[in-house]
């Protein structure tokens, strides 16, 4: 059986390996960005495609009805693989700096960064055929969708949904192990908040990761630090919106075009780089 050990040493060597992960000349906005790492070496948890908390999943309160389980993405699911890649001490300290500037290694990491991660998940998608397993990652294949305000996806024809997918990495994470949610939505790993997550479904029979909680904001204190949200999207009352967080990071296309950002929420927070202690 291949072994979590085996997946988390070549999606790190992968990461450290690929050029995509330090900032080049080309997309440097000042040179002293030049070499810059953006990812750390990311830890990675394994959930059962055969987990009931799938279904639940299609709860309109969860992700409704978007939302695909893996055995609908494959039908000989046997596992998923999801991992977390934390952002570097560059990337967050940069974002540290100023209670609204997006910092540079913050945009990279928005934009270049996140189309780096599709190339990773076709990267694991061949790791695992190379073992003779088939892998398919379902955020980088051509079936992926996602709305933000309602209507706004012309490829889904329930107009009345917003701010979902038909896979949500963090709640990926949440069934495979990997940590809970927050006050601002984000979700809390041991390598805390700030980062970004993948995944794949396999057909092969893997070590599956115990769920440490049960409760779905059960890492989060309700510090309320990541109050400090420069959209105002954030309350102990009502969580976080995804309106006025989309609206605001909206804004930042206008400051920062052709990249975006924002992630004020993830930085300066007591669960930027683990989980809070109570
Ligand atoms: C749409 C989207 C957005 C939208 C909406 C955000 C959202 N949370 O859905 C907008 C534009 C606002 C946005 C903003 C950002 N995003 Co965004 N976004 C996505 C995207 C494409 C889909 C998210 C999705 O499907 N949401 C589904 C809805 C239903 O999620 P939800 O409302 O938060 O879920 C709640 C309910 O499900 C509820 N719940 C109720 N009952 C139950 C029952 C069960 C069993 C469970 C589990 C949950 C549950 O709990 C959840 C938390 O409250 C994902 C990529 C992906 N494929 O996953 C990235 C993603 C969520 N974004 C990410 C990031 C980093 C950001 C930004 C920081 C980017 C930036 N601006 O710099 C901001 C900050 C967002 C924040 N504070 O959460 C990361 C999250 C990293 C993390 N540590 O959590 C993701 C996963 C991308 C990635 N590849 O890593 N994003
Ligand atoms: S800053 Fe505090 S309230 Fe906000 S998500 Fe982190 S632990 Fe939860
Ligand atoms: S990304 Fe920015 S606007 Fe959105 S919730 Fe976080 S701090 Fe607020």
């Amino acid at each position: 059986m291949i072994t979590l050990e085996q997946i988390t040493q070549a999606l790190s060597q992968a990461l450290r390996e690929s050029a995509c992960n330090y900032v080049s000349e080309q997309m440097a906005l000042c040179p002293q960005d030049v070499g810059q790492r953006l990812y750390d070496d990311p830890i990675v948890k394994i959930g059962s495609a055969d987990d009931e908390l799938w279904e639940e999943l299609k709860a309109p309160e969860a992700i409704g009805h978007l939302f695909r389980t893996p055995k609908e993405w494959m039908a000989q699911a046997k596992c998923v693989v999801s991992y977390f890649a934390p952002f570097s001490d560059y990337v967050v300290e940069g974002n540290c700096a100023d209670a609204v500037d997006v910092g540079n290694g913050w945009l990279y990491a928005r934009v270049e960064g996140q189309q780096m991660l599709t190339e990773i998940n076709h990267f694991l998608e061949r790791w695992f055929e190379s073992q003779g397993v088939k892998a398919l990652s379902p955020y980088a294949s051509d079936q992926f969708r996602y709305v933000f305000e309602a209507g706004s996806c012309d490829q889904i024809e329930d107009k009345s949904l917003s701010y979902t997918s038909n896979w949500s990495e963090r709640h990926v994470a949440y069934v495979c192990g990997m940590g809970t949610f927050g006050l601002s939505k984000g979700l809390i790993t041991e390598r805390g908040v700030a980062g970004r997550f993948g995944s794949v479904i396999v057909d092969a029979c893997l070590p599956i990761t115990p769920r440490s909680y049960s409760d779905i904001y059960e890492y989060c204190t309700m510090c309320g630090a990541c109050m400090r949200c420069p959209g105002g999207a954030i309350t102990l009352e009502s969580g976080k919106s995804h309106i006025a967080c989309s609206s605001y990071v909206n804004k930042m296309r206008e400051l920062y075009a052709p990249r975006f950002g924002c992630g004020k929420c993830q930085v300066k927070v007591p669960c930027q780089r683990g989980i809070p202690k109570k």
